[in-house]
């Protein structure tokens, strides 16, 4: 049996082209014509497309189809809308909370180095003729009750270190006495070339007259205010600047504390001190720190050699490092200073926060 068989009245058909009685709509009992109505195997309404006598058809189902994608399309937008709008409060409000964490947190650090301020000033009155050892850290938790998180301190002897500042005086002459030559042998110790000396030298020196080593091209031409300036000087590039850098400073005199300078930098005073004659210095003040000059002739070698070296360092210091961390979860503030303490009043000599 055929599908055409199968139809109970195939003779009739719910649908018509146009004619001269109106357009094509749903009329019942109108002569199935197969050129106009395509139900052929199917006499279902849903199933039937509708010629509109121009070449094309319609489909009722389709049309509730379209619909049905239009709406699909109007939630997919309002959805789209609805999650942008809601992420960029999300994120409004998240850089809001990491602003005031973080100038919380630029509150805190500027207390601790206030607080490290003040350890310097008590120790120095505890201990008033000497200073150890060079560093000194603490931590504990921020005193805000609506910010967790922790606050440390890290200060550090400036005086542990060479000031480079120092090769030259402040009429434009170079320190041949002493400065130059010791730097010379801080280099020697630290395994660099000695040029960098005279390149160092000529960046600082107010002429354009370049030293043996040195180069005077875009010299400063005066001192430098940071110790990253070096590496903006000809010939010092980032592996000797950073060999270089833990000891040398650009504050404090050219005199060292010899209870808190590491070794390559008691190998820069005079009296050709080797390698284990400077660790000598170490493990003596390690057990007894030296609370005047002249105890470093009481140091294993240095008995007679020591007496060349007096006037040249100090067993104490007046100018400190102070590095302030405040942190609360991701978020980090830094505050790193250098102050000159005398007494019980203070300077700052150098104020960075990041
Ligand atoms: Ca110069």
């Amino acid at each position: 049996m055929s599908l055409w068989s199968e139809k109970r009245d195939n003779s009739t058909c719910a649908h018509s082209r146009p004619d001269k009685n109106g357009p094509a709509r749903h009329r019942r009992n109108t002569p199935l014509n197969p050129l106009t109505c395509h139900c052929l195997a199917f006499h279902n309404l849903s199933d039937c497309f509708i010629s509109t006598g121009d070449g094309q058809t319609e489909n009722p189902r389709n049309n509730h189809g379209m619909a049905l994608v239009l709406t699909l399309m109007v939630v997919t937008l309002v959805t789209a809308m609805v999650v942008e709008f809601a992420y960029g409060v999300y994120v409004s409000t998240s850089a809001l909370h990491n602003w005031q964490t973080s100038q919380q947190l630029s509150l805190a650090a500027r207390s601790a180095t206030q607080l490290g301020s003040r350890l310097i000033v008590e120790k120095k009155a505890l201990e008033p003729n000497y200073t150890y050892p060079g560093v000194f850290e603490t931590s504990q938790k921020i005193p805000f009750e609506e910010l967790e998180g922790t606050i440390s301190i890290r200060i550090e002897d400036e005086a542990a270190r060479f000031n480079i500042n120092t090769l030259v005086y402040a009429t434009g002459a170079v320190d041949r006495n002493y400065a130059y030559p010791a730097f010379i042998r801080l280099l020697k110790a630290l395994e660099l070339k000695p040029d960098i000396a005279d390149r160092i030298v000529d960046w600082i020196d107010p002429d354009n007259i370049p030293n043996l080593q040195g180069a005077e091209d875009e010299a400063k031409n005066g001192y430098l205010d940071s110790m990253d300036e070096l590496l903006t000087i000809p010939g010092i590039d980032k592996e000797t600047f950073e060999r270089l850098q833990p000891y040398v400073t650009i504050y404090g005199s050219n005199v060292i504390n010899i209870n808190t300078a590491g070794v390559p930098v008691l190998r820069s005073l005079p009296g050709d001190i080797d390698k284990s004659m400077a660790e000598n210095i170490v493990h003596y003040r390690e057990l007894t720190p030296l609370q005047i000059p002249t105890d470093i002739l009481k140091v294993a070698g240095f008995k007679t050699v020591g007496n060349t070296m007096l006037g040249r360092f100090n067993v104490y210091s007046n100018t400190f490092r102070i590095i302030a961390t405040a942190t609360s979860g991701d978020i980090k503030r830094i505050i790193e200073s250098v102050v000159a303490i005398s007494g019980t009043s203070r300077s700052v000599l150098y104020w960075r926060e990041y």
